[in-house]
C-alpha cells in the first residue's frame, strides 16, 4: 500500500518547481483593504502592497469588482498645492520591488457602490497584469483614521478658541 503513496509524493515534488517559477507566484499582494466609507459615500478606495519578486517589471492593468459599477485604477497628484485623484492606465510594479497602494498615493477606486460596505465585509477584487495574468484577491473592509487638516489630528497649538 506504501508505494503509491511514494509515488505520488515524488510527483508533487517534481511538481513543485514548476509552480514556484509560474507568473502568479511572483506577485504577491499583501494586506490589501477597502477604506470604510461613510453610508451614501459614491465611491472608496482599495489598497494594498504588490510584491514583484520577479526578474521583469510588471503592470497592473485593471481591476475589477461585484461591489461597485466601475472600477478604476488612481493616483493623487498634487496640483498647484491641492491634492487631486487621476485615472491613470496602469500602475507599475518593477522587478524584485513592490507598489504601494495607499491613500494619497495609487489605489484602486471603487465607483458607484452597489451596496453600503460595513466594517468587517470582505470585497472581491480582480487584479488583471500586463503579462495576462490575474489575481484574485479579498479586501477587508476597514475604518481608516481621516487626516483632515485643521481638525481633531492636529497639535493643540494650532487649535483656535
Ligand atoms: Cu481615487
Amino acid at each position: 500500500m506504501t508505494r503509491p503513496i511514494i509515488r505520488l509524493a515524488l510527483l508533487l515534488l517534481a511538481a513543485l518547481p514548476c509552480f514556484s517559477f509560474s507568473a502568479e507566484a511572483e506577485l504577491m499582494i499583501h494586506e490589501p483593504y477597502v477604506r470604510l466609507a461613510p453610508p451614501n459615500a459614491p465611491a472608496t478606495g482599495a489598497f494594498m502592497v504588490i510584491r514583484n519578486s520577479g526578474k521583469s517589471d510588471r503592470q497592473l492593468v485593471k481591476a475589477e469588482s461585484p461591489v461597485a459599477n466601475t472600477v478604476e485604477l488612481h493616483n493623487h497628484i498634487n496640483e498647484n498645492g491641492v491634492m487631486k485623484m487621476r485615472e491613470v492606465r496602469s500602475i507599475d510594479i518593477k522587478a524584485g520591488a513592490q507598489a504601494e497602494l495607499k491613500p494619497g498615493s495609487y489605489h484602486v477606486m471603487l465607483i458607484g457602490m452597489k451596496q453600503a460596505l460595513k466594517e468587517g465585509d470582505t470585497v472581491p477584487i480582480t487584479l488583471s497584469f500586463d503579462d495576462g495574468s490575474k489575481k484574485q484577491i479579498n479586501a477587508p473592509v476597514r475604518k481608516l483614521q481621516t487626516t483632515m487638516p485643521a481638525s481633531k489630528g492636529m497639535e493643540h497649538g494650532g487649535m483656535k478658541h
